[in-house]
């Protein structure tokens, strides 16, 4: 390795940097490279001291240079700036980043800066000796696709991987060997201000000389440095904006700063790769996070512990939710009867209590379960438990060619298919993208909860209902996986791309931040009943009574004064009278818009043991899920005589074309039948054509009906 003065090379000329923490080896390495070839002087115009030797190797003179040990490349330290304005402002050909194998978590900090700042680098596992003798096992070919870079064992000490390591920088040097330059994602929020910032600044042309993701990352962190250059530009004025931006983001979301997530994402995704690569020996001092990670991660356990949490959750939703849903009924059962006597007009007096009293109320009833969803939800995700469940899943996730990365968009999708579609701009590949937003609508969205606490209530024993809708989610997540397990072995198929599980730390969630994750969903939620569902509502009331049969008017007439005239007893009258009101208000139903266009699509839903009735609910429900229930409610109760029961869940144990299999059936058709239409226009937009999104809806359409058939048929087997 090491040779005189006077050995030849063709010259041909490689400078390599070693970068790495205090007391990687990085001295003994630069010794072992370049023995007695060495000279110190000084970096320009600091104190700090600069080693510099060559050694020729294979015909080439390969400069290296000696930086200084450094944590990270944040400039607090004179070492820091110095190793940051060496590697930005005279890169060399390649950095070999060193790394104390012992200790790879603390190491690879520096290792994610090296990443972010793009430059041609591979790393030397340094004291693979002591990695060995400590009997730690390492997947170096795992850690490799992770961070994107070659890995080289080598032992300083022992003179091994020496060889290796020159061959491989002559390799990268000759741009030999593919350097993939894996990005550090942060979370959403933040990788959404960094690419804002990123753009801003790629279009200063002075500040070309510079990464601009780098740059945006750097003013994230208020890095003072960074902050000096870009304020010399006019971009600034749009940069402090966006910053400011971010500051107000972080503080809303997580009660943080950008630069503390930006720091958190970091040691979130080493501790992933870590968690994923490195295997230590019994008897190494175990931290309280390390104690939970062994019992939740662990390979056997980790999948029964993230459906009981699940599970649990549903509980919490539909035993907690259920008086409070109660109330609210109540509540509407009483502004209903208030209201009732004060509109005289028939028509005004249907539109309300039948049209928005029974669409739009019976909607806002599940507000509370809708609430404790995202509660439950917004625990999990910021206690740091809902990474750990990704990373649980990723060995399933694998299992149908998706990654774990793509559980988190999944997971969204429990609240709303639109930001789960959007989350999925996190993946890098296309394919995975795709892939996952095909899946997202499988996923019980908040949406659809509100037809399963419905329908469960109604036809289930409350001890019953929770785990009912806990087996509706998982066929959603099943049935979601089987797709994509389908679409990656036809349509689109493709290696999944290495990523790391990032595993943030376990904290106590605050009050402000959860509760403020579940108001913004309460609003949204009551906008939408206010707005859509109640147009809907209004339109579903309108065609459901018109055009008016005149013949039936006439018919009611005549039977009335009959009955009023003949000689029975007085209850005789009345019972007889209500009878009468339910048969011409059913057979309006029948004769109206709606009911002619349900009857058009029975044929082909009777199979599943749905009528007219639910074939207009299914259908107004590509206007939004919810409006399944607003339009059951709605028709089921114009079809109602006066005096009958008021709530929808009796009105439905009580109709003789609902039972207990069809209230299944159903809930399966919901859970998986054409997403709702601005979901569609999501997915048309993130996916770019139309003819994926129709045939997608083409699919769940079947899917839809082939399962609420066998459900429906083995139900009734059963039942
Ligand atoms: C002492 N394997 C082993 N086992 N040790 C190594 C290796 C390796 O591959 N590489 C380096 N070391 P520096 P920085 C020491 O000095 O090169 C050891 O700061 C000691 N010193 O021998 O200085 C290396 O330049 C007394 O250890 O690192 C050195 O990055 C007892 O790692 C230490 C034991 O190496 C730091 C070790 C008085």
């Amino acid at each position: 390795m090491k040779c005189g003065e006077n050995e030849m090379s063709d010259g041909k000329e490689i400078r390599i940097a070693l970068a790495g923490n205090p007391n990687c080896g990085k001295t003994s390495l630069f010794n072992a490279l370049t023995g007695a070839h060495q000279k110190v002087g000084n970096f320009s115009g600091v104190t700090v001291e600069k080693h510099e030797g060559y050694l020729d190797y294979k015909g080439y003179r390969i400069m290296v240079v000696d930086l200084p040990g450094i944590y990270s490349l944040t400039p607090y330290s004179p070492e820091e700036i110095v190793t940051r304005e060496y590697l930005i402002k005279e890169p060399p050909d390649v950095v070999v980043n060193v790394l104390e194998g012992p200790n790879l978590e603390r190491n690879l900090l520096l290792t994610t800066q090296l990443m972010e700042l793009e430059v041609d680098f591979l790393v030397a596992l340094n004291m693979i000796d002591e990695v060995e003798e400590k009997g730690i096992t390492i997947e170096i070919k795992q850690l490799q696709k992770l961070l994107g870079c070659h890995i080289i064992p080598t032992s300083a000490k022992k003179n091994t991987g020496l060889d290796s390591l020159l061959d491989h920088i002559i390799r990268v040097s000759r741009k030999e060997i593919e350097i993939r330059k894996n990005k550090l994602f942060f979370r959403p929020e933040v990788e959404a201000s960094v690419e804002k910032i990123t753009a801003m600044l790629t279009h200063q042309a002075e500040l070309g000389g510079y990464n601009a993701r780098w740059l945006a990352i750097k003013l994230l962190e208020s890095d003072r440095e960074v902050y000096h250059e870009v304020q010399r530009y006019p971009v600034w004025v749009k940069v402090e904006l966006a910053l400011q931006d971010a500051l107000r983001e972080a503080e809303r979301l997580h009660d943080s700063e950008p630069e503390m997530l930006i720091t958190e994402d970091r040691h979130a995704f080493i501790r992933g790769a870590i968690q994923e690569c490195v295997r230590q020996p019994g008897g190494v001092k175990a931290t309280a996070s390390d104690y939970i990670d062994m019992v939740v991660l662990n390979r056997v356990l980790g999948l029964p512990i993230f459906l009981l949490v699940v599970w649990a959750i549903f509980q919490l939703t539909f035993t907690l939710g259920s008086p409070l849903m109660g109330g609210l009924q109540f509540l509407f059962g009483i502004i209903a009867s208030a209201i009732a006597p004060l509109l005289p007009n028939e028509t005004l007096r249907s539109i309300v209590i039948d049209g928005i009293i029974a669409g739009v109320g019976g909607v806002l009833v599940f507000l509370p379960n809708i609430v404790l969803l995202f509660i439950g939800l917004s625990f999990l995700e910021a206690s740091g438990y809902m990474a750990r469940a990704a990373f649980v899943i990723d060995r399933v996730m694998h299992r149908f060619g998706l990654h774990g990365k793509s559980f988190i968009p999944m997971i969204t999708g429990f609240g709303c298919s639109i930001p789960a579609i959007m989350a999925t701009r996190t993946l890098k590949s296309r394919t995975d993208r795709l892939v996952t937003i095909m899946i997202i609508p499988f996923m019980s969205c908040g949406a659809k909860l509100p037809v399963y606490v419905l329908l469960t209530a109604a036809f289930f024993a409350p001890d019953v209902a929770a785990n009912v809708m806990f087996g509706i989610y998982l066929l959603g997540i099943i049935v979601g996986l089987w797709t994509a397990l389908i679409l990656k072995k036809t349509v689109m198929k493709s290696d999944s791309e290495p990523f790391v599980m990032e595993l943030p730390p376990y904290r106590w969630p605050t009050f402000t931040s959860v509760f403020f994750q579940a108001k913004v969903k309460a609003l949204m939620y009551l906008k939408k009943a206010g707005t859509l569902i109640l147009s809907a509502v209004i339109i579903i009331w309108a065609v459901s009574n018109y055009p008016r049969n005149g013949a039936l008017k006439t018919t009611r007439s005549t039977e009335s004064v009959r009955i009023a005239g003949s000689s029975m007893a007085a209850a005789e009258k009345i019972k007889l009278k209500r009878e009468l009101d339910l048969r011409i208000k059913s057979e309006q139903l029948e004769y109206s818009l709606a009911g002619r266009a349900g009857k058009v699509l029975e044929p082909l839903i009777r199979p599943l043991g749905f009528d007219w009735r639910i074939g207009i609910a299914l259908v107004t429900g590509l206007a939004a899920k919810e409006v399944v229930v607003s339009t059951l409610g709605t028709i089921y109760s114009i079809g109602q005589s006066e005096g009958g029961p008021v709530e929808l869940k009796s009105i439905l144990r009580h109709d003789p074309s609902f039972s207990r299999a069809t209230a299944l059936s159903l809930m399966v058709f919901v859970l998986l039948y054409i997403p709702c239409v601005a979901a569609i226009g999501v997915m048309k937009k993130e996916v770019g054509r139309w003819r994926p999104v129709l045939l997608y809806s083409a699919y769940s359409l079947s899917v839809a009906w082939i399962l609420s058939f066998i459900v429906y048929r083995l139900a009734l087997l059963v039942t």
